[in-house]
């Protein structure tokens, strides 16, 4: 009998996708979505059409390097008067985002599953697109109201380096390239780690071009 060689138990197949537990409550699934690249992108491109990638400003006046948008009941804003927030209506076209499209839910509620969250219901989808050289800085995702729902995170195109740390800004990071396709849920203990985007790499991806992107999938409320 043949066994197919695992660096750790926690590396397996599952469905021919790879999966690396990366942390206590937190998966990381390389390449789950590569066959819907073409879906994505078009997407993506149709929600922004409704509501265009924005650069939103921090407290204060510092600019995000990526350009955002999104989809849901409700998504993440942020201005230099009154900082980072979740908001039914658009602050650029004071327009109500677009629905979370059937399939992204339904991505999103797998992968969840997948990681160990059955019957994830997301209510916010926040779009990050990064162009070459862009980063995010250290940080926690805390302002959902509900933290016992875990966050779903696509990326497509470029890649970048995942920096990921512990429950406190300086507890030791590691580092975790993240390629077009790939998917990574984290809940429970892991839900408010801290973590960044070290600088996107140069490319120039076939369908996302010179860009990465990021898809989180969140239930604020
Ligand atoms: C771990 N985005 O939008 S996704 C963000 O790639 C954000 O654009 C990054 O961090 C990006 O807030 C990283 C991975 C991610 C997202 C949310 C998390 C990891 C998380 C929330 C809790 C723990
Ligand atoms: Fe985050």
């Amino acid at each position: 009998m043949v066994f197919n060689r695992v660096d750790s138990m926690d590396d397996l197949f599952f469905d021919n996708i790879k999966k690396e537990q990366i942390g206590s409550h937190a998966v990381l699934f390389r390449k789950k979505l590569i066959d819907q690249e073409h879906y994505f992108y078009e997407t993506i491109q149709a929600i922004a059409a409704e509501i265009p990638f924005h650069h939103y400003e921090t407290r204060g006046g510092g600019r995000i390097a990526a350009a955002m948008t999104g989809c849901g009941n409700i998504s993440w804003i942020s201005d230099q008067y009154k900082g980072y927030r979740y908001e039914a209506f658009n602050p650029i076209t004071k327009r109500k985002w677009p629905a979370i499209p059937k399939l992204f839910f339904d991505y999103a509620q797998e992968c969840a599953a997948a990681g160990g969250f059955e019957n994830f219901i997301p209510d916010s989808c926040l779009i990050n697109r990064y162009a070459i050289g862009d980063k995010m800085g250290l940080h926690c995702d805390k302002d959902e109201k509900d933290l016992t729902a875990p966050i779903v995170s696509l990326s497509f195109g470029l890649s970048a380096p995942f920096i990921w740390g512990g429950l406190s800004r300086t507890d030791p990071k590691k580092r975790y390239m993240l390629h077009s396709g790939d998917v990574v849920v984290w809940g429970g203990e892991s839900r408010l780690v801290y973590h960044a985007i070290g600088a996107v790499q140069k490319g120039n991806h076939p369908i996302f071009g010179p860009y990465r992107y990021n898809l989180t999938f969140r239930k604020v409320y």
